[in-house]
């Protein structure tokens, strides 16, 4: 690389708290705190238009493809997209979210393209930005939506009657937002362009506040998975109800909650959350005729996340017959544990010798994308070390460093 020291490291036009500063006061969630920004909500919609508008200010050729999945080309006076260097990550949130997860990403290939372009010099290989809809799953329910239907990790017809909490379709949604909900699914032409996918992410743990450093490269992500539990009983009135009378599935969904707890308590490593209840009808003098609950489940070894799913289920069906209740365990969506591309995992530990090598927790859509081409990713420092949450956050100077080094990557991967 002959990027003398000082082009390297003056910073671009577009430094990544200057971009992150302009998305700051979108999706805002004054209830909860922090952002809920929902795929094709007002608050996802603009940032996408954000994301576009900037693109186009640094003339990158922008294009939305059929799964809603957005692209910005560095062509590079190539003209067949292929081989591309790709990097990217989403902008939507959980609900209540942090500022980072996901727009970091997006911000940070942004302020990377303005490095390259500082630095002079022209590609020898196609460059695209990508922001992948639905990373989360809070919408739908189904993680990384958009990068599953870019590879077909789930059937279309499966993701067109995908519901929202609030019954809409995904077809009903998408087409909303401007997409032929006919069309989503598999896109072999859009995955053969790529030649190696990239995500930058803030750290969603302790890991670099421990190690000390601004970044770090990923070696692996966790398995992960999402269950439905619906706990039905007997719905009836709170007042001429007696207690002995009662089949209330809201008493067996919280035996349920512990039943969850010991279950990953029994295998070292394991995580098990329940982060959402629901009962129905939910009315405050009603006892509910079902609730329904959702189990996250994560383990380095996907036959252990299996083992603790099967022994909650058993024991939430015995924790609901003692309360007169019945229990249903559906399937909504299941990543295997994903090690990245041993030989890109190299190269980057060339471009970036000082960069430690991090495994992670959280599920990523480099994570759908590593099932089927090289695929790669950089964290970047949260000094709170908590994340899906108001308090995540990463200091300027960690956000251009982890810029930097990405900046570094794509310079190294698509040669000059
Ligand atoms: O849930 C996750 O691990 C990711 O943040 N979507
Ligand atoms: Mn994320
Ligand atoms: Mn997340
Ligand atoms: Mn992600």
């Amino acid at each position: 690389m002959t990027t003398d020291a000082q082009t390297r490291t003056t910073a671009a036009s577009g430094t990544v708290a200057g971009l992150m500063a302009q998305i700051a006061d979108t999706g805002r969630d004054a209830a909860r705190g922090g952002y809920s920004r929902p795929v094709y909500s007002t608050a996802e919609q603009e940032l996408r238009e954000w994301f576009l508008d900037q693109a186009r200010q640094r003339s990158l050729d922008t294009e939305t493809d059929r799964n809603g999945v957005l692209w910005a080309w560095w062509d590079a006076g190539h003209g067949a997209r292929q081989d591309a260097v790709v990097t990217g990550s989403h902008l939507d949130s959980v609900p209540g979210g942090g500022a980072f997860d996901g727009p970091l990403g997006v911000a940070s290939a942004l302020a990377a393209v303005d490095h390259l372009r500082h630095r002079g010099r022209t590609p020898r290989r196609p460059i695209a930005l990508a922001v992948f809809p639905e990373e989360e799953g809070s919408r739908f329910g189904v993680a990384c939506l958009g990068s599953r239907l870019l590879t077909g990790a789930i059937d279309p017809d499966r993701a067109r009657s995908l519901r929202d909490p609030d019954g809409n379709t995904f077809a009903d949604v998408a087409a909303a937002a401007g997409l032929d909900p006919r069309f989503v699914g598999p896109d072999p032409e859009a995955l053969a362009r790529i030649g190696a996918f990239v995500e930058l992410h803030v750290e969603q743990g302790r890991g670099l506040i421990d190690l000390d450093r601004p970044v770090a490269a990923g070696s692996s992500i966790l398995g992960h998975g999402r269950w439905r539990l619906t706990v039905t009983g007997q719905g009836n009135h709170a007042g001429t109800t007696l207690m002995e009378d009662r089949r209330d599935p809201v008493l067996a969904a919280a035996s349920i909650v512990h039943v969850v707890r010991d279950a990953a308590l029994r295998h070292p490593g394991a995580r098990a959350t329940v982060g959402r209840m629901v009962p129905v009808p939910g009315g405050t003098n009603v006892i509910a005729s079902s609730v329904n609950l959702w189990l996250d489940v994560r383990h380095p070894d996907d036959a252990v996340t299996a083992a603790v799913v099967e022994r909650i289920h058993a024991e939430a069906i015995r924790a609901a017959a003692a309360e007169g209740c019945t229990v249903r365990l559906c399937e909504e969506s299941l990543s295997p544990t994903v090690h990245f591309d041993p030989a890109l995992r190299s190269r980057i530990g060339e471009l970036l010798p000082a960069a430690p090598v991090l495994d992670t927790g959280a599920g990523h859509d480099a994570g759908v994308l590593a099932a089927g081409l090289p695929t790669a990713m950089l964290f970047v420092r949260n000094p709170t070390g908590v994340s899906h949450s108001p308090e995540e956050h990463v200091e300027d100077d960690d956000a251009e460093a982890g810029a930097l080094a990405l900046a570094d990557v794509l310079e190294g991967l698509a040669g000059w």
